[in-house]
């Protein structure tokens, strides 16, 4: 008997309509009820076991989730600060969003300014600064199709994030990267998801990837006002994991070049790093870095162990806890989530460069792919 074994057959077999996760958690967020809301039926992503990663980790006892986040709309947990971000934009009267990105954001902010065009604001723009030769090529195309103006700098994600704050400032556009407030508020509720999927618990650990800090500081907000309002009696350690050649935090200085294979985390000087520190010590978790080969191994595990499907960056969060197992830093029996936060469709080069499985090439005839396949 595994975990889905012991599920009860339900005999609904249509779930109800999801209302988005404005509407499926508005009691607990900073919206009213006037507002027009900016939906792409973002969140309730779902939480799977992953044996596969409990058993890498060879700990006692272990409990394994992965909240999957690239079962978003535009493939990543943006979308969940997005939809309050260009919402609140909107109803401000804003009608041009701007961000700085590794990709991920960009394509977010396109995906929700195109959302915005098919539900009335129809002079609704977008205007990405991405470091031109960083981001993966999925995110990319999702930013262009979905209708963004696209700004390829000579720099890195850290100079793009200084050029649109100045632009925000002088303009009347709305930021929409997670200095932004709203950004949080939004990404606050896969916190909120983790603990009903979890049947009204936190977990004991989560784990998750570390770049800007704008995800760590929400996940935190959540399980804090869930735990607040007694929605859940216990709070997770929070385990956040940096690239080791972007690992700012865990160095306790920014780094000027950052580099990493995991672009969407390449950020050398994060916006949240108070915040993402703060979450670390009250929670008593802790915050580390994790190699290039670190990540990848996870990467690959991930994939073909255990059957999901992230993008490099995500998979720090699965590298950190396999490190942090080794090091004897997680408990027996602990109950650990760790977030996978973007698909791996956007960035399928990295698969096929890293993947020990090589496609292998025939004649169209059944013998000669029984040959080669050594049958
Ligand atoms: C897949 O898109 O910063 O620590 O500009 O795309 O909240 O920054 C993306 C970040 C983790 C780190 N995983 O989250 C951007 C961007 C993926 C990401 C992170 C990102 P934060």
């Amino acid at each position: 008997m595994n975990f889905w074994s012991k599920l009860i057959p339900s005999k609904e077999r249509t779930t109800k309509y999801w209302p988005g996760l404005i509407n499926a958690y508005r009691d607990l967020l900073d919206i009213d009820n006037k507002t027009h809301i900016i939906s792409l039926a973002e969140g309730n992503t779902p939480l799977i076991p992953a044996p596969a990663i409990a058993q890498a980790c060879g700990i006692i006892g272990l409990s394994v989730y992965i909240k999957f986040e690239g079962a978003n709309p535009s493939g990543s947990f943006k979308d969940r600060g997005m939809t309050m971000a260009v919402t609140k934009a909107i109803s401000k009267g804003l009608r041009t969003m701007v961000c700085a990105s590794t990709g991920n954001t960009s394509a977010s902010a396109a995906a929700y300014t195109a959302c915005a065009r098919a539900n009335g604001y129809s002079d609704a723009k977008c205007i990405v600064l991405v470091p031109d030769g960083y981001i993966a090529m999925g995110k990319l195309s999702q930013a262009i199709i979905y209708g963004s103006q696209v700004v390829q700098i000579a720099g890195n994600f850290d100079q793009a994030l200084n050029i649109v704050r100045e632009l925000a400032d002088k303009y009347p556009i709305a930021l929409v990267n997670s200095v932004n407030p709203d950004r949080i508020e939004g990404q606050k509720t896969a916190a909120f998801e983790i603990c009903d999927q979890l049947d009204g618990r936190a977990p004991d650990i989560l784990c998750i990837p570390v770049g800007n800090a704008g995800n760590i500081t929400a996940y935190w907000a959540g399980f804090k006002q869930y735990a607040a309002l007694g929605l859940v009696k216990n709070q997770p350690k929070m385990m956040g994991f940096q690239a080791a050649g972007a690992a700012p935090i865990v160095l306790g200085h920014p780094v000027e070049n950052p580099e990493t294979i995991a672009t969407a985390i390449r950020i050398g000087n994060p916006a949240s790093w108070k915040m993402a520190k703060e979450a670390v010590e009250q929670s008593f978790g802790l915050i580390d870095s994790v190699t290039d080969a670190e990540i990848i191994e996870a990467y690959k595990l991930i994939h073909s162990a255990q059957g999901i499907c992230c993008e490099p960056a995500s998979a720090a969060s699965v590298a950190g806890l396999i490190k942090a197992s080794k090091q004897g830093k997680i408990e027996r029996e602990s109950t650990v989530v760790c977030v996978l936060t973007g698909h791996g469709l956007k960035d399928s080069q990295t698969a096929l460069d890293v993947s020990e499985f090589k496609p292998i090439r025939t004649s169209a005839t059944e013998s000669a792919v029984a040959q080669a396949l050594n049958l």
